[in-house]
């Protein structure tokens, strides 16, 4: 748990009347409870980003932090980076996640991370050597996800990585069901009732569109990314590196 632990989520354990899922206050005061119990391994998957852009980062480079919400991975890459003179630019569209965002860094005493309301697609990425797409590229719309890739690609510099973590759905239909209904079992095991899980996979039903790994890799590939591959997995949630 950490300093910045809020509430629990109980967003959806009330019938709700159809309604696509948003950004907005509700979720964001509840959003570090909900995305932990949501995504399994994504206290891992945080605490891992930290150690790559060690790795990674490069001095007098940016790290993009492209669909933050509260900042997560910001403050575990500000906690494990030790290159002199980067900046940290976490960035998302949400008001309500930037103005809480922007209260945790007032009082982290974290100045290397500079927070961004802005939509991620309109964003230029210069001098980078890590870019961070945490669950986030799900949320934009297909058609402009290569366009985003690409510009990504181009913003980094030579040996800087990108690293990014989706819901992914399976070729294979009963691999896709099997892995679906283990991960509506992890979710009851960390508290979640049937009725909650139905209704956030109504509201959530075309707002996070999932790919294929195949689908990811390609366009990484496609984008210009000479080495990528999975670097976590567990059920229908992957974490892919690509090194330019
Ligand atoms: C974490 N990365 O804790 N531009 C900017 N932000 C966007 C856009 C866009 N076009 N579309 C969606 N978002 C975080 C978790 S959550 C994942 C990321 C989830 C933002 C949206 O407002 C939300 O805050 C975030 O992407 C997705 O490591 O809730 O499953």
């Amino acid at each position: 748990m950490s300093e910045f632990d809020q509430s629990r989520d109980q967003l959806f354990t009330a019938q709700r009347s159809a309604g696509d899922f948003v950004f907005d206050d509700s979720v964001a005061s509840v959003f570090d409870d909900m995305i932990s119990r949501s995504i399994p391994g994504y206290r891992t998957i945080i605490s891992m980003i930290g150690v790559m852009a060690n790795r990674h980062c490069q001095e007098r480079s940016a790290i993009y932090d492209l669909g933050c919400s509260l900042g997560a991975a910001s403050f575990a890459m500000a906690e494990q980076v030790s290159c002199k003179d980067y900046r940290i630019h976490a960035i998302d569209n949400s008001p309500a996640m930037i103005s809480r965002l922007q209260d945790r860094l007032r009082s982290s005493g974290t100045p290397q991370i500079v927070a961004q309301c802005a939509d991620i697609a309109e964003v230029e990425i210069i001098n980078a050597s890590v870019v961070v797409l945490n669950f986030t590229l799900q949320f934009v719309a297909k058609a402009s996800r290569d366009a985003l890739i690409k510009q990504v690609y181009e913003g980094l510099r030579p040996g800087g990585v990108l690293i990014i973590s989706e819901k992914i759905e399976f070729p294979d239909p009963n691999l896709n069901d099997l892995f679906t209904e283990l991960y509506y079992n992890f979710k009851e095991q960390m508290g979640y009732s049937k009725m909650e899980i139905a209704q956030k996979r109504t509201a959530l039903e075309n707002v996070l569109v999932p790919e294929t790994l195949d689908g990811h890799r390609q366009r990484l590939s496609a984008a210009g990314f000479s080495a990528l591959d999975v670097w976590f997995q567990c059920f229908n949630f992957a974490s892919l590196v690509a090194v330019k």
